[in-house]
């Protein structure tokens, strides 16, 4: 397979200022005449080129050049190649594309009797023959005709410039995007949508016209997320200067999409699952999950629509920022400090694993294969805290004016990550050069830090060492700037004389810190200020005095993360005898008892610290891994957490269980804490809890409770568990979103039999392949659940490879994603290891594979 490599970029040879797209929309049938001013790019490196016109699996059915039919032009694989003299023309070529057949979803495809696109990576040339690469920036003009009762909407980017109805039924609507750009920001819908209106005046005093389109009966769920756009509209003039551009903003909510949202400039298409929400079916997470994607689409106006990326190497130039966007957003908009926990949890939970495992890659990669492979949480996740950094090396003035500079000066290109790096470093005057390793150097650094303290001259020594590990290419690494935020606390009066910002820039580097007449407590990397694994030699009494009295609320949940890490760890690798064990689990139930009893917490915050580390996190701490001694083990700490604060658990779920239903941060709270409460009392009292859990589901008046409740239910074998599915599967019978709950609960579920219960499920008539959200609802779901994943047998891996192998056809796009949890194969301990490794090998000897599984199982392999 064609491997593509960054270094290889050279600009492209014909440019297309100006495109107009006819499209005569049918399900089965709709036919495309696309016209493309073309011109000879003055950058281009061979001025003779021919026009190559990327496609992928479309016929084009007649090629016109200025008008006049042209057969100097030949198919070359995919890629339609003319031969073009001189230096400017017009070409038309036409299509045809069958919508219902693409259930790859990417390109024009049906969705429910709805046409939509979607054309990030790759999509648009499913469409139309074009230079589908993301620095050819043109002009839209699209023409839209359809039969006018099955598809009465029809939507494309920018503003709508005219319409009209013929006599055969038809009706016709033009739109025209006075803003150059990338075929990967096209899109159109068409189809029986109801809108939601709003308007939003720009500070500039420009009025937009906001609709949020969905279909009839799912109009009554789109308040939040019209909330959401309202503030991130607003948020992004305050925070970064930022308005919008156009006079009008769509958002068009779909059932059957590939990921969660899609920026196409002026027409955001979205997952219904990132749209629809109201209290009755949707829980505090999907509140904030609604909040989250709209604001990061809309956020993408400006990074990644008026400054786009020159090609997919840079793709962290806008997801990264963006994602860093949404997330300061969302933290202003709720807790900061429970939001920079959840995004750490996140980071952990599915970078670490990424940057340590075969396809480890930096936020800029060097090559790939197939591009939606690289959609990945390196290049989201790490790419957004490597951008955090800027920040905290900066102060937030200075990256402002960075920021300003970026945009000021790149606007309407399509821009590379050291665009982005030069424009920080010249707007806020700091020195990014060996900074810019973050983008080249995949892994997760780790620091090694010890603590030596001299009680004659009270100075404190920090010694730090940094190690960049091996990640495949790239054996050797150079050292990275890693900005630590750092604390001394004074023991006894549980104070520090303030924070420093220590820049770790070289292998080994020492600090020296005055003035501490006895040996402080260390509080490192407060606010998970660097996306590093710090291995510091805190003592269980450390972590216990930090874990209650660290002003960083992050240091805070981190200290009681590491406390159970410590001893989880040492647990698996049969480090403690009885009396260890019992010291250990001593130490933790007092620090939780304290957090429980702590008035000075909010709940939300509380509901953060009383959270064990989950054992993808915990795996990660070990090399190799046996996952059952892992699952065991927690669950054995669990259960014993949940047995001796038993009152604790009880009273706290009383007191949260009186607090009535509303939005606001102490409800919210209360609601973490309830079902959390349950969790420790399930796994110390599996039948007096069901009693409880199934209170709690039948009082429930709002998804969060309901699903924390079914949650608990779930892991339990009891007959309130049969009785609570079966009342949940028929109240929501006609909600994907809440049916898609119903799958996934019973596929994460902490049941022994939850596996055969997946298998089980594979074959209920809700359940379909085709379905993106339903698929990753079962099979996301089960393949995170350890238990059931990493079953002694090898069944888990089975599965998952069947799943694979049957939905690669349908979905390639989709079906790659599962070959990364079979992929960890060589952190696993030996037997599993070799089951799952056997998986790959199956899946590798399959006759056909789409180029996005190949690359995924090939690599994993290596
Ligand atoms: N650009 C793909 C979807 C997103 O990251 O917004
Ligand atoms: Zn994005």
């Amino acid at each position: 397979p064609a491997v593509i490599h960054r270094a290889d970029y050279r600009p492209p040879a014909w440019l297309v200022p100006d495109i107009a797209l006819d499209f005569v929309l049918d399900l089965t049938e709709t036919r495309v005449s696309a016209t493309l001013d073309v011109e000879r790019n003055p950058a281009a490196q061979d001025a003779t080129a021919p026009l190559r016109l990327n496609g992928d699996g479309i016929v084009a059915g007649a090629v016109l050049v200025d008008g006049e039919p042209h057969n100097a032009w030949a198919m070359e694989g995919d890629d339609l190649v003319i031969d073009l003299p001189g230096s400017a023309h017009q070409v038309t070529i036409e299509t045809t594309i069958n919508p219902t057949a693409n259930t790859q979803l990417s390109g024009l495809y049906a969705s429910g009797g709805l046409l939509c696109t979607q054309c990030e990576a790759e999509g648009f040339r499913r469409i139309t023959f074009f230079p589908d690469r993301p620095d050819v920036l043109s002009c839209y003009t699209v023409t839209l005709t359809a039969d006018k009762a099955q598809f009465p909407v029809l939507l494309s980017n920018g503003n709508p410039v005219d319409s009209g109805e013929e006599d055969d039924g038809s009706h016709w609507a033009i739109w025209h995007d006075p803003w150059p750009k990338p075929s990967y920001l096209f899109a159109l819908v068409a189809g029986d949508l109801v809108p939601t209106r709003d308007r939003f005046t720009t500070a500039s005093g420009r009025a937009v016209d906001l609709a949020i389109w969905v279909r009839a009966g799912d109009e009554t769920r789109t308040g939040h997320a019209m909330r959401s756009l309202i503030a991130s509209m607003q948020w992004d003039e305050k925070v970064y200067g930022r308005e919008y551009d156009l006079d009008l903003f769509n958002i068009v909510a779909v059932s059957d999409f590939n990921a969660g949202a899609m920026e196409n400039k002026g027409l955001n298409i979205f997952n219904t699952r990132y749209i629809l929400a109201d209290p009755d079916t949707a829980t505090d997470g999907d509140y904030d999950a609604v909040e989250g994607v709209v604001a990061h689409e809309y956020f993408h106006n400006w990074s990644g629509n008026r400054v786009t990326c020159r090609d997919w190497f840079q793709l962290s130039l806008k997801e990264g920022f963006t994602v860093l966007r949404d997330q300061q957003f969302s933290a202003d908009r709720g807790s900061p400090p429970v939001k920079r926990i959840e995004d750490v949890r996140i980071l952990r939970a599915a970078q670490f694993p990424e940057d340590s495992g075969p396809l480890a890659h930096p936020i800029r990669p060097d090559s790939y294969q197939e591009i939606s492979n690289f959609y990945t949480a390196t290049v989201y996740n790490k790419g957004a805290e490597v951008i955090r950094m800027m920040t905290v090396l900066a102060g937030p003035e200075r990256f402002r004016a960075g920021t300003d500079l970026y945009f000021e000066r790149h606007d309407g290109q399509a821009a590379t990550c050291e665009d982005f790096v030069t424009a920080i470093e010249e707007g806020a005057q700091i020195d990014l050069a060996q900074f810019r390793r973050w983008y080249e150097q995949a892994g997760t650094p780790r620091v090694d830090v010890a603590l030596s303290h001299d009680p004659v001259s009270g100075r404190v020594t920090l010694a730090l060492k940094q190690t960049v590990p091996p990640t495949p290419g790239q054996s050797v690494k150079q050292p990275m700037v890693i900005p630590l935020r750092t604390a001394l606390f004074d023991r006894q009066s549980g104070t520090h004389g303030g924070e420093h910002l220590i820049v770790l820039t070289q292998g080994q580097q020492q600090f020296t810190f005055e003035g501490h007449a006895r040996p402080p407590v260390l509080s490192i990397n407060r606010g998970f200020s660097a996306p590093v694994a710090i291995i510091a030699p805190q003592t269980v009494e450390d972590l216990v005095f930090l874990a209650a009295h660290d002003d960083d609320p992050f240091a805070r949940y981190e200290a009681m993360q590491q406390l159970v890490v410590q001893h989880l760890v040492a647990a698996v690798e049969g480090r403690l005898d009885d009396d260890a064990r019992e010291a250990g689990r001593k130490a933790i139930g007092g620090a939780l008892a304290a957090i429980l009893a702590d008035a000075g917490l909010d709940d939300l915050m509380r509901g953060e610290l009383v959270m064990l580390p989950g054992e993808a996190y915990l795996a990660e701490q070990l090399n190799p891994v046996d996952p059952a001694r892992v699952h065991a083990e927690r669950e054995a700490l669990k259960a014993w957490l949940g047995r001796e604060l038993a009152p604790a658990w009880t009273a706290l779920h009383d007191r949260c269980a009186a607090v009535p239903f509303s939005l606001d941060a102490a409800a919210r709270g209360a609601r973490k804490l309830k079902t959390q409460a349950l969790v420790y009392l399930a796994a110390a009292d599996p039948q007096g809890t069901a009693l409880r859990a199934k209170a709690q589901y039948d009082a429930a008046d709002n998804m969060t409770d309901r699903q924390g409740a079914l949650m608990v239910l779930c892991g339990l074998d009891c007959p309130q568990r049969e009785e609570a599915l079966d009342h949940f599967h028929a109240r929501f019978a006609d909600n994907r979103l809440v049916i898609d709950k119903w799958f996934s609960l019973q596929a994460g579920s902490l049941h022994p039999d939850a596996l055969a219960h997946v298998q089980a499920l594979a074959h209920h008539p809700d359940f379909t392949l085709t379905n993106p959200n339903r698929v990753r609802a079962l099979y996301m779901a089960m393949a995170a659940n350890p238990a059931a994943f990493h079953a002694a047998d090898g069944a888990g891996y089975r599965t998952i490879a069947d799943l694979i192998l049957a939905l690669d056809p349908i979905n390639g796009n989709v079906a790659a994603r599962f070959v990364a949890p079979l992929g960890r194969w060589r952190r696993v301990e030996p037997g599993r290891a070799a089951l799952m490794r056997a998986e790959l090998e199956r899946i590798a000897a399959a006759p056909r594979l789409s180029r996005d599984v190949r690359e995924q199982v090939s690599k994993s392999l290596e």
